[in-house]
């Protein structure tokens, strides 16, 4: 019967929309990094008929920056890239805990109006503390080990309500006081928290560790979008920022480079 593939595929296709199922492609794909290139085997995840756009989403782009120093001011890094006016929005990265706990700042971002328009940091109290246009919400924050682990924040301004989620998986729900957005046009700044508009640090707040595959998206991602980034390295295309060092200021002993692969895949 010569059309017996023709129809099988076509079953299954339509199955698949039914059923948004997960269809997988083997390809091969040639990537460069530098001066290096080579050839392995990719899976290619076509969630057919899912609200997600597929055409845009591809291998996260690697770039991690270590902070090597604890307690001290200098070492941080300021994005140069405009940041958009927001009413919801994503935040990941893989950022390293010490044992038991987290510490330090993962990003401030200050606008002249609100100084804490949206930051994330950890006192060493066992507390995250999330600031959203000066107001804190401080609810208990730990996670087991000594590792690195990924994170990711979202947040709805005009509902209240942020999501964590540790390794892909939803961790916590912040409630906060509706606000009308968070205003574009200010500085972003990892490993250090701002008292004052670009400044005001605090030893005691800075970050030590690596920050890799920091990204900003500016809507809300959907669970299985958050979980393909951290088990897969998969992440949308469709992203306000990452952290190429085209736009970027790094000051301190803060060093970048381009990892190979996600850091739960080396
Ligand atoms: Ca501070």
């Amino acid at each position: 019967m010569k059309n017996f593939q023709d129809v099988a595929v076509a079953f299954l296709f339509m199955i698949s929309v039914a059923f948004c199922l997960d269809v997988t492609t083997p390809q091969t794909e040639v990537t460069t990094e530098g001066s290096v290139s080579d050839t392995r085997e990719v899976v290619i995840h076509n969630h057919i008929a899912c609200a997600r756009d597929d055409e845009n989403i591809k291998e996260c782009p690697q770039y991690s920056y270590d902070f090597p120093r604890r307690y001290q001011t200098q070492d941080y890094i300021r994005v140069t890239k405009p940041i958009p006016t927001m009413i919801f929005g994503t935040v990941c990265s893989w950022v390293d805990l010490v044992p038991g706990n987290m510490a330090g700042t993962w990003f401030s971002y200050a606008t002249t109006e609100h100084i804490n328009s949206l930051a994330v940091f950890w006192q060493g109290d066992g507390k995250i503390d999330f600031q959203i246009n000066d107001h804190g919400y401080y609810p208990p924050f730990r996670v087991a080990g000594n590792r690195t682990i990924h994170l990711c924040l979202s947040f709805w301004v005009a509902d209240g309500r942020a999501r964590v989620y540790v390794d892909g998986e939803f961790f916590l729900q912040i409630p906060f006081d509706p606000v009308d957005s968070i205003k574009g046009g200010g500085i972003l700044i990892l490993g250090q928290e701002q008292d004052s508009y670009g400044g005001g640090f605090n030893a005691s707040q800075a970050y030590s560790g690596s920050i890799s595959n920091f990204m900003l998206w500016d809507r809300p991602l959907t669970d299985p979008e958050i979980l393909d980034i951290a088990r897969e390295c998969k992440c949308p295309q469709n992203h306000v920022l990452d952290l190429n060092h085209k736009h970027l200021y790094l000051n301190g002993a803060v060093s970048g480079n381009v990892l190979r692969k996600c850091p739960n895949m080396e």
